[in-house]
């Protein structure tokens, strides 16, 4: 847990808000769907369509990346970043993380596009936990996550970041995390839509104001609470 350097952050690619473009990206590739080891390369564009839920593969999860590859990070080699707002900076091995208390939970993975997952097994750290561990400084509003991947990008609010079953999580369908899956480490928000859950986590910076993440900015709701509603934290009533 050695302290560490407040560095920049990478804000997301600015892309066009909607439907449309998401689409677009997801036609030329941009996003990465398996289902288990095999490429669906045409469901980039069933999911662009709203037909994610009716395509026949049951409750699996489908494999996302943005990039169209998955960051190979060794356990060993593992680094999370915590910096910005905090009393004390500092970088968390995955021998540090396991060291904290433990959090476990089943419960039923569902992407905005409508496949679901039931029963998942999740084992990680609860994000509160590393929140006090750096201690957030007054003025703190919100947290941006980033990925190993370079592309994706995540928020929460403090108050959403404080939730009892929003965690980094290691463990995952009883095993480590795979790397196809996020891992060694993913960020888990369960009260939330699958896009928040931003795998091979990399960096948490905690902020003064929500960034909007990759997702966001492909038109998902910056507040992606499963219930459909804004949720009772919605910092900002333009937010949905
Ligand atoms: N880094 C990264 N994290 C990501 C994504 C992604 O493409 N890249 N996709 C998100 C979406 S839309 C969903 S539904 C889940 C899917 O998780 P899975 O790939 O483990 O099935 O990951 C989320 N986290
Ligand atoms: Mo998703």
């Amino acid at each position: 847990m050695a302290p560490e350097e407040v560095t920049p952050f990478e804000t997301p690619k600015r892309v066009n808000v909607g439907r449309r473009v998401f689409i677009g990206l997801a036609a030329l590739g941009a996003v990465g769907v398996l289902v288990g080891n095999k490429v669906q390369s045409f469901l980039g564009n069933a999911v662009g369509s709203g037909l994610g839920g009716l395509l026949p593969f049951g409750d699996r999860f489908r494999i996302y990346s943005i990039t169209g590859t998955f960051p190979k990070i060794k356990t060993s080699d593992y680094r999370l970043k915590v910096s910005g707002l905090v009393q004390r900076p500092m970088t968390f091995t995955m021998a540090d993380l396991q060291a904290m208390p433990v959090t476990s939970f089943v419960k039923t993975f569902q992407c905005v596009t409508g496949w679901k997952v039931p029963d998942v097994h999740w084992e990680g750290v609860q994000l509160s936990h590393i929140l006090d561990t750096v201690g957030v400084q007054p003025g703190a509003v919100a947290l941006s996550f980033e990925s190993y991947d370079h592309a994706d990008s995540e928020s929460l609010t403090i108050d959403q970041a404080h939730l009892p079953d929003v965690i980094v999580a290691y463990r995952m369908l009883g095993a480590p995390v795979t790397t196809e899956h996020g891992g060694p480490v993913r960020l888990y928000v369960a009260p939330m839509f699958g896009y928040k859950s931003l795998k091979w986590l990399s960096a948490i910076r905690v902020v003064n104001q929500v960034q909007p993440g990759f997702w966001e900015y492909n038109g998902y709701p910056v507040n992606g609470w499963l219930d459909g509603t804004t949720g009772p934290t919605n910092p900002d009533p333009n937010l949905t």
